[in-house]
């Protein structure tokens, strides 16, 4: 489907370290492309704690920032940037609701995330975020 009015924005992707645990990389990136969403950048790296708590400074008061960021610092993670007309919102359709009880059949979520904390994707959720979120990973060298 064609979206002749769309904007073309670009958001931030993440497989967070169960995802890369569980080996669907690959899922994710093939469920971006089907869509005809396109990666401009892409890279794996392992989040100090103190990363993990930069990248994730909005939620520091929350209850479950400790465990959120021993987690995102668990591991490897992909982090990518994504491109293509309203692929903000596209990308969060794809990924389903951060519970993945509540999320919808077929998401990403639904289908391999464990709970509300270990739920296999980030995405960007405006496009402020998603500047802020592009540059704390990535140089403008670095987005193709
Ligand atoms: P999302 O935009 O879907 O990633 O969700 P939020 O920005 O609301 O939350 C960011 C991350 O915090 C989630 F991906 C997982 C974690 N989180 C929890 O661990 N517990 C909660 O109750 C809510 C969020």
């Amino acid at each position: 489907m064609h979206h002749m009015t769309g904007k073309k924005q670009r958001t931030l992707s993440i497989v967070k370290p169960d995802g890369v645990a569980k080996g669907v990389i690959g899922e994710v990136v093939r469920r971006f492309e089907k869509e005809g969403i396109r990666i401009v950048a892409m890279k794996m790296l392992h989040l100090t704690k103190s990363q993990a708590e930069g990248f994730y400074a909005v939620h520091r008061e929350r209850p479950f920032f400790a465990s959120l960021t021993d987690f995102m610092s668990s591991g490897p993670i992909v982090v990518m940037v994504l491109e293509g007309d309203d692929v903000i919102a596209r990308n969060r359709k794809i990924m389903g609701a951060t519970d993945p009880a509540k999320a919808d059949k077929g998401t990403i979520r639904a289908d391999f995330a464990g709970n509300i904390e270990r739920n296999i994707v980030h995405g960007s959720d405006a496009p402020e975020t998603a500047a802020t979120e592009i540059r704390y990973f990535f140089s403008d060298m670095e987005v193709v």
